[in-house]
């Protein structure tokens, strides 16, 4: 009885370390993973009674696997900013209104065109005796000269000979832009031709 008594008992003793075995190779080559979420020591103690804790392990990667499409759509969600070189076509249009400060010099319709006139100077009178002018205005005038005379205007500074030759006429054209607003007087600077009335008035308005 004893031999037999002994053979159940190693026979027990191995199927238990066979069954033990097995558990441990199916339990310790998955357990590698799980190791660092659960170092859980009771793997070692018990490698039968472990059989539970395979399924804790499945739920784990699982959790990786639900992140892993979360990481999915937020590289999605990434590729927005990529339209940034569509800003770049900005500063191209920035050039483009440069033309406008161009036009700025206006000031230039300001040259009013010539005011061109005819004028005879005889004795002793300018014909006709007065004429307008716009300040800035050059004003042209053309001499019917007979005589010997002078267009002058102090206040101006305009001061012209005019000579109508040995034979006592001629022709002459001088211009000036008056720079003062004001009515002034034009005469002949020949002495004694003022006096007897070979005066006019311009107005500069
Ligand atoms: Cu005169």
């Amino acid at each position: 009885m004893d031999k037999v008594t002994w053979g159940i008992i190693i026979a027990a003793v191995a199927f238990a370390v066979i069954v033990g075995g097995y558990f441990i190779l199916k339990g310790g080559y998955q357990a590698p993973t799980p190791t660092p979420t659960g170092p859980l020591a009771p793997e070692k103690v018990a490698p039968g009674e472990q059989i539970p804790s395979p399924p804790e392990e499945v739920s784990l990667p699982d959790e990786e696997e639900a992140i892993a499409p979360a990481l999915t759509e937020e590289q999605m969600i990434t590729p927005e900013p990529t339209p940034e070189p569509e800003s770049e076509p900005e500063p191209m249009q920035e050039p483009t209104p440069e033309p406008e400060p161009t036009p700025e010099p206006e000031p230039t319709p300001e040259p009013l065109p010539t005011k061109e006139i005819s004028m005879t100077a005889r004795n002793f009178a300018f014909i006709p005796n007065s004429a307008t002018v716009q300040k800035g205005q050059e004003l042209k005038i053309n001499f019917s000269i007979s005589g010997t005379h002078t267009f002058t205007i102090d206040e101006l500074g305009v001061n012209y000979s005019l000579s109508g030759g040995y034979y006592g006429t001629g022709s002459k054209t001088v211009s000036f832009i008056p720079d003062k607003l004001g009515t002034f007087e034009y005469y002949c600077a020949i002495p004694g031709h003022r006096a007897n009335g070979m005066l006019g008035s311009l107005k500069v308005e």
